[in-house]
């Protein structure tokens, strides 16, 4: 005779493995959205989402750099994460479409857009 709650367990988990991969892909895919900050630059420099995505900068250099709305000289204040450095990651929350540019403050030749488009 079988043992019926081996049976259970077995049951359980084909259960949870064929549920969980997909739950946790569709909630990456849908949410968050990456650049890289690397070699003084922001990769993709310009990014297109659609609104409610969080995009997440990682900071690939060895030195300190920020994400900061607006134009070099002129920040735009919708956001700033401050200097955060190697390994570091920021992220912000884009609600409202619009085309969001954004630089370092650190070194302003590093420049990169974040365009918003209606879900
Ligand atoms: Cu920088």
């Amino acid at each position: 005779m079988k043992h019926p709650i081996f049976a259970s367990l077995l049951l359980l988990s084909a259960t949870l493995l064929s549920a969980l991969p997909l739950t946790l892909l569709s909630a990456r895919a849908d949410d968050t959205a990456e650049v890289s900050i690397k070699l003084f630059s922001f990769n993709p420099k310009v990014l297109e989402v659609p609104a409610g995505t969080t995009v997440v900068w990682t900071n690939g250099d060895a030195i300190e750099h920020s994400v900061t709305s607006g134009v070099p000289g002129k920040p735009g204040g919708v956001f700033d994460s401050g200097f955060f450095t190697e390994g570091e990651t920021w992220s912000f929350k884009f609600t409202e479409p619009g085309e969001y540019p954004y630089f370092c403050r650190r070194h302003e030749s590093m420049t990169g857009m974040v365009k918003v488009i209606a879900p």
